[in-house]
């Protein structure tokens, strides 16, 4: 268990910077969970979330937090102690990030659609004392994992809908000790949870954010979004993910005294009901996502008018085409906004008052006067305007360093502390294109799946010899990824079926199952002997021409 002296470590901001921060009031020195504070007095009866058939008020959400803290700090719980949680889009998952935030426990958010090998991953390195998660998700579904969590260190395990008190996160939720008078966020410069990275390397990163540059994120991204008291919401994207997170996000609409309303998933079906159901005026979504929200409404003009009350769709996460963004509100009688933003820290939003050409055509601009970004050719150099380029970046809301990655962390950020995203864009007049992407990540429709990681699953199995994955072109999704591989000579034939089963069965998450399949007889190299991806993925374009 933690003691009070104890930290979770990460990188910090250099003094010259941290200062600066400070000066332009951008870091406040308050906790995140003054977020919740300060609507209690102001809203407490105000609507927070809406889920399902529960309303919870900030009064409710500040209480469930509370009793919950309470009982966790009554086990020892505290400063230097990390959580690993992984709950569906459900009210408890703002509950639960709340309480630990109020005692200093630092949390990692998974992905519900994350499995045995990113669970076990995120595990090993932060090692919690604390897991909570949800019966209703395979891995929770009989006890192995969660006792083999136990034996790994795991000190207390919560499950949301279990029937056993001991363990029901439903039961904690319950009243009982009081919060002690002692017991605080941690320090605002320190780290208050860990984002995940979408990644590019064999093992997934994490992203230690803090309460003062993540704050100011949220504050910023209010401003910049308009959000305000009478918000409301649609939270249908995976929540514990930055978009619908922070950018403005569920604590940009809390931050606000607004209403969230959560969604299990982007689907248009429901989420039109939803939106016409509870009045909705602003969604964050993904480009596939928006593709079936047009179609639904283009089909079906009752169903677009289920649409009345929403006034701005924000769209990230993954290249948004020109010619859907000018659908939007054309088709569905709102605002657009366009996003592009990373876990690790930098978002770029086009303004509400800009005119259409850069609201359709560009990815925005950064949040803060004080993000620098530069656009570098491959010697490192800036480009001129109007050039692509990799996009480098800090600020006061971009992270200095992986969690215990010293290695990737060298290569990630250069000797100015920028940190350096593997995007390729144009900037004009401030305004950033996201035109490519030089990290080897397939973006499949804003989830992002990193090669490295699974070309490594594959390698284990033992008739493969050679793996390389590849983004290609997806009218859908935008991207897909397709395997090539090199089987071990004499090996029987391997269908996509069995190398599906291979992969699932080392536990890893769906999304990240290659879509294809291409046997080759060897890989193409380069002059300098690494595996010729640009060709692999140009081999594919021809086969679909
Ligand atoms: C968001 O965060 P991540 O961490 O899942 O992914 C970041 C990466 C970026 O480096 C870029 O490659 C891609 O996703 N991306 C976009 C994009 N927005 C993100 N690529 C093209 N166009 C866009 N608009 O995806 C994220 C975080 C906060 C707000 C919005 C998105």
């Amino acid at each position: 268990m933690g003691t009070a002296s104890s930290m979770v470590d990460f990188t910090p901001w250099p003094q010259d910077l941290a200062a600066r921060y400070r000066d332009a009031g951008y870091w406040i020195d308050r906790p995140l969970t003054r977020i919740l504070d300060g609507q209690l007095s102001a809203s407490g009866a105000h609507e927070a979330i809406i889920c399902g058939d529960r309303r919870f008020t900030y009064a409710d959400l500040d209480a469930l937090s509370r009793n919950l803290a309470g009982r966790l700090a009554e086990t020892g719980l505290g400063h230097g102690d990390t959580a690993l949680v992984q709950l569906p889009n459900l009210a408890e998952l703002y509950i639960v990030f709340f309480a630990l935030l109020r005692i200093g426990v630092v949390p990692v958010n998974a992905l519900f659609s994350h499995r045995r090998m990113e669970m076990a991953e995120y595990f090993r390195q932060v090692e919690p004392a604390l897991v909570i998660g949800s019966r209703g998700h395979e891995l929770f579904r009989d006890n192995q994992f969660a006792d083999e969590l136990r034996g790994l260190g795991a000190g207390l395990l919560l499950l949301l809908d279990d029937e056993d008190p001991a363990i029901s996160l439903k039961h904690w939720l319950t009243p009982g000790p009081a919060l002690p008078e002692n017991s605080a966020p941690t320090p605002p410069h320190e780290v208050a949870f860990f984002q995940l990275s979408g990644g590019s390397t064999g093992t997934p990163k994490l992203i230690p954010r803090t309460h003062n540059d993540y704050d100011y994120s949220i504050r910023a991204s209010v401003e910049i979004c308009g959000v305000t008291a009478e918000t409301r919401f649609l939270c249908a994207l995976p929540a514990g993910h930055n978009f619908p997170l922070s950018s403005p996000g569920a604590l940009g609409v809390f931050h606000a005294g607004g209403t969230v309303v959560m969604a299990p998933s982007p689907e248009p079906m429901t989420c039109f009901d939803l939106i016409a159901a509870e009045r909705v005026t602003m969604v964050p979504l993904v480009p596939p996502a928006v593709a079936l929200w047009l179609r639904l409404a283009e089909d079906d003009p009752v169903r677009r008018e289920q649409l009345a009350s929403l006034d701005l769709m924000l769209v990230g996460g993954a290249s948004f085409a020109e010619a859907t963004a000018r659908r939007v509100p054309e088709l569905l009688g709102c605002r657009l906004q366009q996003v592009f933003g990373m876990a690790e820290g930098l978002v770029n939003y086009t303004r509400l008052d800009d005119p259409p050409e850069l609201v359709f055509a560009t990815q925005g601009r950064p949040i803060s006067p004080d993000d620098e970004v530069r656009v570098l050719d491959e010697a490192g150099n800036p480009v001129q305007d109007g050039t692509p380029g990799a996009l480098a970046t800090r600020g006061p809301y971009t992270f200095r360093g992986y969690y215990r990655s010293p290695e990737h962390n060298a290569r990630a950020f250069d000797a100015d502390g920028f940190y350096h995203s593997g995007d390729v864009v144009v900037r004009e007049s401030g305004y950033l294109r996201v035109v490519g992407r030089i990290k080897d990540q397939i973006n499949r429709g804003g989830e992002k799946i990193a090669a490295e990681e699974i070309e490594n699953l594959l390698l284990r199995h033992a008739d493969i010899t050679h793996a390389a994955l590849v983004a290609t072109p997806d009218a859908h999704l935008g991207e897909k990824s397709c395997a090539f591989l090199v089987l071990r000579d004499g090996s029987e034939k391997l269908g996509p079926p069995a190398l599906r089963r291979h992969l699932l069965a080392l536990g890893i998450a769906e999304y990240k199952l290659p879509d294809r399949f291409r046997f080759v007889s060897a890989l193409p190299l380069t002059a300098v002997g690494k595996i010729d991806k640009r060709r692999l993925r140009e081999s594919l374009v021809n086969e679909n021409a």
